[in-house]
């Protein structure tokens, strides 16, 4: 993948378009812009959404009337925090913890924890932002919120890592609970992270309160196929969006960029499905297997053994190992952007679609820049926008909830069937709101006209809040 920008200056990024025929919504723009300095990528998801909106603006003056756009682009409630923990060496470190409430107007606030050197509120916001709509978008009753600590657990003993999340728990908790707060794993929080916060979480609450977190082993009140959600159900939306078009998976060469847990699982299904996988990344390069990626190798480095993708080429033979490359420049009709925020921008979009590219899914959150996304489009390609394509993992968790309430639990068939029902219904909601909204086969537009309308009309039956 490119090496991810974050973009400098006023917050309006290369191949943004102006918030076409609407003053109000440049107006709105600029406040988010002045209220939330330097959180450009909070201004990049803001953007975006607002740039879809204008036609919504026209339709239904009632709504800008009562400036619901400017409350939903409030959080509800920021929380910043001290967290203070000790690693193995006996030193005191030091990190700042996070966690954005933004909506709370379709259920309690739901969306992962993201543990990553690079977070900040900025980042926390536009991931909390785009939860609120992608959640919207699943139909299941979960408002939006999002958390982190920029906290690296690469290099990191396990004790290291119960340390950090014990002492993070330990503020976080006061904000969390079934009915209000339900957080899960986003890059850098698994399995093993979400088992040390449940413990710390029922250490401190004193109940065992099952529905408080998602992702959770399957020994302790974790739901089956939840691991595998956000890959499979991006998979999903791929085929549905190619099956619009009359096209198959079928013998379909396609690049997955990152190789954490969207990444495996993406690579799994599509495999599954009869396509092949010929390159997937991490943020040291990419490794290159015309064969198609070896899954079970491909879990054995990066699950169990955490190492660095190039130790799948060096156990493997007729593979390449490229230091730093960029995973875009192979050739692949199918693209699954899988890792973090901007990895592809407009001139990797050009090389992908020169080299015969179709269709591009979005695992990851708000993988494509601006620039990227026109070009896809300009192309035709189809572009499944990440907060319809990867809606998948967040509905799964749902599902979790659901199970946890009812004290039961489903078996994989059942649930990953209710998986795949359900991106087949976020495709639909997306493909007939762009097509009514004039825009037919424009991913990005239905989902933000969508999720939007389903939050906005849920704040309009609460009065002004
Ligand atoms: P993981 O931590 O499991 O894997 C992240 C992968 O992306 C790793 O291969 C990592 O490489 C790479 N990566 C992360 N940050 C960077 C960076 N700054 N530069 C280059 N490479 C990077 O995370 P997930 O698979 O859970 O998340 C991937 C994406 O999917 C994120 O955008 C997340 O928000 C999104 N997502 C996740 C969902 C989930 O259920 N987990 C649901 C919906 C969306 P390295 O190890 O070298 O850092
Ligand atoms: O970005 C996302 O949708 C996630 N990280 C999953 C959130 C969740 O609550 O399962």
């Amino acid at each position: 993948m490119s090496e991810p920008v974050v973009y400098e200056g006023a917050g309006v990024a290369p191949g943004m378009a102006p918030l076409a025929g609407s003053e109000d919504l440049e107006a709105i723009y600029h406040a988010v812009v002045r209220r939330n300095p330097a959180e450009l990528e909070f201004h990049q998801a803001t953007r975006e959404v607002l740039e879809s909106l204008s036609i919504v603006v026209a339709k239904r003056p009632d709504l800008a009337q009562r400036k619901i756009i400017e409350r939903i682009c409030e959080p509800e409630r920021q929380v910043i925090f001290r967290v203070v923990w000790q690693d193995d060496a006996g030193e005191v470190q030091v990190n700042r913890g996070f966690r954005v409430q933004f909506n709370s107007a379709l259920g309690p606030y739901k969306g992962g924890l993201r543990f990553h050197p690079s977070v900040s509120l900025g980042t926390i916001k536009f991931l909390g932002f785009e939860q609120t709509f992608k959640n919207a978008l699943t139909g299941m009753p979960i408002g939006g919120g999002k958390g982190g600590a920029d906290f690296d657990p690469k290099g990191r003993s396990d004790d290291e890592v119960m340390r950090f999340c014990q002492s993070f728990m330990t503020e976080l908790y006061r904000h969390l609970g079934e009915y209000r707060d339900v957080p899960a794993g986003d890059i850098g929080v698994g399995a093993r992270e979400i088992g040390y916060l449940f413990g710390q979480y029922k250490r401190i609450a004193n109940q065992y309160e099952s529905g408080v977190l998602t992702g959770k082993g399957l020994g302790w009140g974790g739901s089956l196929v939840r691991k595998e959600a956000t890959g499979y159900g991006a998979v999903f939306f791929l085929n549905e969006m190619l099956r619009a078009r009359g096209l198959s998976l079928e013998g379909r060469r396609c690049i997955v960029s990152g190789s954490g847990n969207v990444a495996v699982y993406t690579v799994e299904k599509l495999h599954q499905l009869g396509a092949k996988v010929v390159a997937c990344s991490d943020s040291s390069g990419y490794v290159y297997d015309e064969a198609g990626i070896e899954l079970d190798l491909l879990k054995q480095v990066k699950e169990v053994e955490r190492l660095r993708i190039s130790a799948y080429a060096e156990r493997r033979a007729g593979t390449r190992f490229v230091p730093g490359g960029n995973v875009w420049e192979v050739p692949c009709e199918i693209a699954m952007p899988s890792a973090t925020q901007n990895e592809l921008n407009g001139r990797d979009a050009r090389m992908l679609v020169s080299n015969g590219c179709i269709a591009v899914a979005e695992g990851a959150n708000m993988p494509t820049t601006p620039e990227g996304v026109r070009v896809f489009q300009e192309a035709g390609v189809a572009f499944g926008v990440g907060k319809a394509a990867n809606a998948g993992g967040v509905a799964t968790s749902a599902l979790e909830m659901q199970q946890n309430a009812s004290r039961d639990s489903w078996n994989f068939e059942y649930t990953e069937q209710r998986l795949a029902q359900i991106m087949k219904d976020i495709h639909r909601t997306v493909y007939e709101t762009a097509e009514e909204y004039g825009a037919p086969g424009n991913y990005v537009l239905g989902a933000n006209i969508a999720g939007f309308l389903r939050v906005a009309e849920a704040m309009e039956a609460f009065g002004l809040i």
